[in-house]
């Protein structure tokens, strides 16, 4: 048979499980996605709130803020397609490859190829370089929650 080629993609925002736009994710209509385990980027990065709508940006500075905590899954190309014009990228976010520590993976018998002897593996990654300088004196977060404590609940796109 014929294998799809698959991606990894690392999500720390609103994609992860029981956050907003997960079901972006699982509706098959979009694309495949395959939930492979879950990761900490090797990096630090400043991980902020910004604007009306409470959008989590991953800000592309590294070595600023902390190791960001989320999930690591497998998507076709048509997946990858369809979040890339979800998230508004190139112009919102772009999408780079960035390591990612391995924390726990679904399947031992399913451990991936790419993983390397210290347990990393390089995904895909929304991140922002067309952030407002002022967002850096915003709370770094470390791992996101849209119903946390901060009250800053993510605003839908059917909302906006
Ligand atoms: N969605 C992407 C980037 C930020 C967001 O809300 C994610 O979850 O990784």
């Amino acid at each position: 048979m014929n294998e799809k080629k698959m991606h990894y993609i690392f999500v720390y925002g609103t994609l992860k499980k029981g956050q907003p736009n997960y079901h972006i994710m699982t509706d098959a209509k979009n694309g495949k996605t395959v939930f492979k385990g879950t990761g900490r980027t090797i990096e630090k990065y400043p991980l902020v709130i910004a604007q009306k709508a409470n959008i989590p940006f991953l800000m592309n500075v590294p070595g600023t803020g902390h190791h960001i905590s989320g999930e690591i899954y497998s998507v076709d190309d048509q997946m990858l397609q369809f979040l890339d014009e979800f998230e508004s990228c190139p112009d919102m976010y772009q999408r780079t490859i960035k390591r990612i520590e391995i924390l726990e993976w679904g399947g031992k018998d399913d451990l991936p190829e790419e993983r390397t002897a210290a347990n990393t593996i390089e995904c895909f990654v929304y991140s922002t370089t067309s952030y407002q300088p002022e967002w850096l004196n915003l709370p770094h977060l470390d791992c996101y929650d849209s119903y946390g404590t901060h009250g800053l609940c993510y605003v839908t796109h059917l909302d906006r």
